[in-house]
């Protein structure tokens, strides 16, 4: 196998992060609270205690994490703006100091010659907006587009590349009906309506950009690759269940406009009180994007389980009668997710049969592994295993398009250790170690993989820098 796996000229290589998993300064500059500040004050809600006040001090570092970006050679940069320092309370006119930090870090991206790309929400809903019901509210998506407006306007000229949400299936279903995110709800049917009313918040916040007239727009999904466990016809149901929750019922209203044919089984009678749904939902939802945004990590390999209620007598909305099972063979990373690359491979060729021309061009927008990097005396992590899951899931996108499949670029997660969400800062993703106590940076031996593979890509293209 040769070193690295071979790319178009045009192919654009990035690094991802976002706003709570990095900035700190949580009470700086006017900014709001958010759901996740409110979340991690809950006892026992994040591994050690761990919360973002201060996390990657980045509000204050971005000029290294820029410069760390520039070495690194990446085309592109996908980072998120906090609604919380847009709309502190989640309405009204823009905070002048929470859009000047985004538009100062996009001049300087510019400056290092990289393109940033803006995902608009990474999880941080102002807690103002969860105390009058959150995403279980429809008005949660109207303010969504409102805000959508102040930061295109502000950004827009700057700005090519818009995502709208990232990973809908975490805000509804690990935030309202499993209680592991914020706001850390366990609930039945409102998770559903929180589903729907993310996806009318897309819709919504796809038109005021496309008002806005930016260039390119679309939403990062974190879909899987779904198998069963095995041969057993319970098990083979128990797949259709879990591709419906976490696949179709995302990638079907978006780019078929249709709800899943087989969401009546996923969620028997809370599917008929869906009174949350509107004539008119679908078009908006299904309005076309200029790509998909696909964050992957992991397949999910599922067998048949009982249904298991969160609270007596309370309906779970996460239909959770199958369960996940270890793949024989596939080596874990530290989060425990079994690493099988082929299976990235399958699921675009998938999307690809199952949509034809509907599926626009793809960007894998989030892909990376958490590893028990252990730095040596120096200091230096040299994070093998690291470098091989990012080479084999490259290996896995190149073999896709080869397939056939658009890709268009690939932003691995993430450029720095950072928080991780309800693992606190015990996981680690970041191609650059960063040490807490002192904020020190320290590119991994992943780091200089990744750079030299860009580097490789780019003189084949005839590049320069
Ligand atoms: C994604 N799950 O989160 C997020 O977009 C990132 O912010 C995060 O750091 C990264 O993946 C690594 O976890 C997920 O439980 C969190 O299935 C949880 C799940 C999936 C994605």
């Amino acid at each position: 196998m040769s070193r690295f796996p071979t790319f178009p000229p045009e192919f654009e290589f990035g690094a991802a992060t976002s706003a709570y998993q990095i900035e700190g300064a949580v009470s700086e500059d006017g900014r709001g609270p958010s759901i996740w500040d409110t979340f991690c004050r809950r006892p026992g809600a994040v591994l050690d205690g761990g919360d973002g006040d201060t996390a990657c001090g980045h509000y204050h570092r971005h000029r290294e994490d820029v410069s760390l970006l520039a070495d690194l050679g990446v085309r592109s940069y996908r980072f998120s703006v906090a609604w919380p320092r847009v709309q502190p309370t989640g309405a009204g006119p823009a905070n002048p100091k929470g859009i000047d930090f985004y538009s100062r870090l996009v001049d300087d991206l510019l400056h290092a010659g990289i393109t940033p790309a803006v995902t608009l929400y990474h999880w941080d809903l102002p807690q103002v907006l969860e105390d009058a019901g959150g995403w279980r509210c429809r008005d949660t998506a109207a303010r969504f587009a409102e805000y959508t407006a102040l930061v295109a306007d502000a950004l827009g000229d700057r700005v090519p590349r818009w995502i709208t949400l990232n990973e809908p299936w975490c805000s509804a279903f690990l935030g309202y009906a499993d209680g592991e995110h914020a706001p850390g709800a366990r609930e039945g049917t409102p998770a559903l309506a929180a589903a729907h009313h993310l996806l009318v918040a897309h819709g919504l916040s796809l038109r005021a950009l496309r008002a806005a007239g930016v260039r390119e727009a679309g939403i990062a999904l974190n879909l899987t690759h779904v198998s069963p466990a095995g041969t057993r016809p319970e098990d083979r149901e128990a797949a259709v269940r879990a591709e419906t929750q976490r696949n179709l019922m995302w990638t079907e209203p978006l780019l078929a406009g249709r709800y899943p044919a087989t969401e009546t089984d996923t969620w028997e009678e809370l599917i008929e009180r869906q009174d949350f749904r509107r004539a008119g939902d679908l078009d908006l939802i299904s309005a076309p994007m200029d790509f998909l945004g696909i964050n992957y990590y992991t397949p999910s390999t599922v067998r048949a389980a009982p249904y298991r209620e969160p609270d007596p007598g309370r309906r779970h909305a996460r239909d959770n009668r199958f369960e996940e099972v270890p793949v024989p063979g596939a080596r874990r990373t530290a989060m425990g997710w079994p690493v099988v690359p082929g299976t990235l491979r399958s699921l675009l060729t998938s999307l690809r049969e199952r949509y034809g021309p509907a599926l626009p061009p793809v960007h894998i927008t989030e892909n990376g592994s958490a590893e028990h990097d252990t730095p040596a005396a120096d200091g230096t992590v040299h994070d093998t295993d690291r470098i091989a899951y990012l080479r084999a899931h490259l290996g896995a996108v190149a073999d896709a398009m080869a397939d056939g499949v658009d890709v268009r670029g690939y932003y691995v997660w993430s450029l720095l250790d950072n928080f991780e969400w309800s693992y606190g800062y015990s996981r680690r993703f970041g191609i650059v170690h960063v040490d807490y106590a002192t904020q020190r940076r320290t590119p991994k031996a992943s780091y200089a993989w990744y750079r030299e593979l860009i580097a490789t890509a780019g003189a084949r293209a005839g590049r320069t820098r």
